[in-house]
């Protein structure tokens, strides 16, 4: 059978001064208890390893930095080896989320896809869609999100790939997202990174759904009181807007996991960053049906658990959501166009 054991690893609160090396030992705490669970596969949130730093305005070059991992493979990088060390050692896969600062000084808001069983980086996805400003807000007491000011749109698209190793007994033919037409069903899972407000926009779905796409992960950060960013439509309290970033969160990965036939592993870094910046808890896992099938309780750092089968997603590739016989691209061109 084509199962896996998954889990979304959440991360609660990270403090701006924290110190990284403490913040990598709760991921690899985290990925120890997944492992004595014998989880296959553990992702982790949007920049794990520090606070979500676009909320603050560096004025200093060098201070930003130490949001950074430098290079193309940081998988070697002093201060986040263990956490990849212990994934290899222990043959678990991992998707993780940083920034990225290029060797030629490009920053991105980036993810990895590190196979334990390989002992190497199988993917990394740059995040295309950047939410917030360049600028930080008028209002001094906005929550910013700087993003477009410290990353640059990704520039690696949406590319499915397939992760050997984690389902043994995989029949060997499949090893290019290009060949499922022949493979659907079978073959190594075929695996697609997003990083949060990607979550909210279908295309990024459906480019990964015409590739046969048939799990998801996502790391996000998503304040739940930011009302600058987010606007409001009527004045709200703090708890219906907090009840508002939940039900969207929840409500475009169960609808875009049901309309790609996939299943979908968000993870967040949630909890009050430096006792005042709240991010929403919900990390989840969700079936291609459209349901959540596990979820996690707060706001702290916690394993959500749950089996999956590949199986589960032929009945939407090969009914509802086949697309070769349904999709109608000749009424899409505004799409495209605009
Ligand atoms: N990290 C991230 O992308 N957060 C955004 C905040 C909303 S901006 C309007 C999100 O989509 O959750």
């Amino acid at each position: 059978p084509r199962t896996l054991l998954v889990a979304a690893a959440q991360v609660g609160a990270v403090n701006r001064d924290a110190d990284k090396e403490d913040t990598v030992q709760r991921m690899v705490n985290l990925l120890d208890n997944a492992i004595s669970q014998k989880v296959q596969l553990v992702v982790f949130p949007e920049t794990t390893f520090t606070t979500f730093f676009p909320r603050f305005l560096f004025e200093d070059a060098s201070e930003l930095e130490k949001y950074f991992e430098q290079g193309d493979d940081i998988t070697g990088n002093e201060d986040v080896k263990p956490l990849f060390d212990l994934a290899r050692s222990n043959s678990v896969d991992i998707c993780v989320g940083y920034g990225e600062r290029t060797e030629d000084g490009r920053g991105f808001n980036t993810c990895i896809y590190y196979s334990g069983h390989a002992g190497k980086i199988l993917s990394k996805y740059r995040k295309v869609h950047l939410p917030g400003t360049s600028e930080p807000f008028p209002n001094p007491n906005a929550v910013n999100q700087l993003e477009k000011r410290y990353f640059k749109p990704g520039d690696l698209g949406f590319q499915a790939f397939r992760a050997p190793g984690l389902i043994p007994d995989t029949l060997k033919k499949g090893t290019t997202p290009a060949d499922i037409k022949e493979t659907l069903g079978k073959g190594d899972p075929i695996l697609g990174m997003m990083i949060c407000n990607d979550r909210r926009w279908p295309e990024a779905w459906r480019v990964y759904g015409l590739q046969g796409v048939e799990l998801i992960m996502v790391g996000y950060n998503t304040p739940w009181w930011a009302p600058d960013l987010f606007g409001f439509r009527k004045p709200m309290s703090k708890d219906e807007a907090e009840k508002e970033a939940y039900y969207h969160h929840k409500l475009v990965m169960e609808a875009n996991s049901y309309m790609n036939a996939c299943y979908s592993i968000s993870a967040a870094r949630a909890g009050f960053d430096d006792g005042k910046y709240g991010l929403i808890g919900g990390s989840a896992i969700v079936s291609p049906n459209g349901y959540t099938i596990a979820q996690a309780k707060g706001i702290d750092d916690e394993l959500v658990v749950a089996e999956i089968d590949f199986e589960d997603c032929r009945q939407g590739k090969e009914k509802t959501f086949d697309f070769d016989r349904h999709r109608r691209t000749e009424a899409y061109g505004l799409i495209t166009s605009q």
